[in-house]
């Protein structure tokens, strides 16, 4: 049975992968994009989703835009990674797969009210401001989705600041309830995705396909390479999101524990960083797990023979 999932997302150059792994996957069933302000406005990102869809022929799902703005924090970007338009680097088509004109909160909560208890996986791959507000709107989500398995955070890496990631830290209070909700959330964050490195061997295996989508791929990559290169001192690019798709699709390939995870909201220097207790084993109620391994060969191999699908 391929596991149902949800994408909320902010395209974004890895975010786009992870949508091409979801679609082409067939231990997949993508049920629904949705889009939320983060690596770009809400406008750009859900332009940039429509695009994705475009070029992969992804026309039988929902594509629905979320929220605008984080809960509390001003919108802060990343544009020094994504570039102006949050996906640049490709030439992208004028979207011709329409949007669903309902909100992103209220696709989610529809979808898996609809569901069999169980049923349906959310993997996060922006900000947890779509799925925070979801969670507060209709709490009986909580314990009626499958699990959160997200990209975002790290607990011995940052990237946007010493200690905090990205997607954690433009919206902490949305992280705060993502994380404190009672259902199963799996953190697969900088410790395992600085490992998902796009070298030149996976280049080369992106440029061997000959597809719309693979060459798409490929000037994603040649993109994101660069600016990670200036901006963050990568010789090769880390591809984060679709690290979380993956980990739906195969658990096999990352190592994962069980750990109290808690999100910093009031350090000085420290906000937004996820806060990881080593120390010992789990409480018995502990609901949340990290990854701590990859095996970024299988992760690639993976990646590369879906994308062979297109
Ligand atoms: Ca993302």
């Amino acid at each position: 049975m391929p596991r149902s999932i949800i994408l909320d997302c902010d395209p974004g150059h890895d975010d786009a992968i992870a949508l091409l792994l979801a679609h082409a996957h067939p231990d997949i069933e993508l049920v629904a994009v949705t889009t939320v302000v983060g690596n770009q406005t809400l406008a750009k990102v859900t332009r940039n989703a429509l695009a994705v869809a475009t070029i992969a022929d992804i026309r039988h799902v929902p594509i629905a835009a979320g929220c605008v703005t984080p809960l509390v924090r001003p919108i802060e970007t990343a544009e020094s990674i994504h570039g102006e338009s949050g996906m640049d680097g490709p030439a992208l088509p004028e979207p011709t797969v329409g949007l669903d004109p309902r909100h992103a909160v209220d696709v989610i909560i529809d979808l898996v009210m609809a569901s069999e208890p169980g049923e349906i996986t959310l993997v996060p791959t922006g900000g947890l401001t779509n799925i925070a507000l979801a969670a507060r709107k209709e709490p009986r989500i909580v314990e009626r989705v499958r699990e959160v398995v997200l990209m975002g955070g790290g607990y011995h890496e940052g990237n946007w600041s010493a200690v905090s990631e990205f997607n954690i830290v433009i919206d902490p209070e949305a992280a705060h309830i993502v994380f404190s909700a009672g259902w199963d959330v799996t953190m697969v964050g900088l410790d395992v995705t600085h490992k998902a490195l796009a070298t030149p061997r996976v280049r080369e295996a992106v440029r061997a396909l000959d597809s719309a989508p693979a060459r798409f791929v490929d000037e994603l990559l040649e993109f994101f390479g660069t600016t990670y290169e200036e901006a963050q001192g990568f010789a090769h690019p880390p591809v984060h999101d679709p690290c979380a798709v993956a980990l739906v699709i195969d658990p096999s390939i990352f190592t994962v524990e069980r750990r109290p995870v808690s999100i910093e909201l009031t350090g000085t220097h420290t906000l937004g960083m996820t806060v990881t207790d080593f120390r010992r084993p789990a409480p018995d109620d502990c609901h949340t797990f990290v990854a701590t391994g990859i095996d970024s060969d299988r992760f690639w191999d993976l990646v590369v023979s879906a994308l062979a699908r297109y």
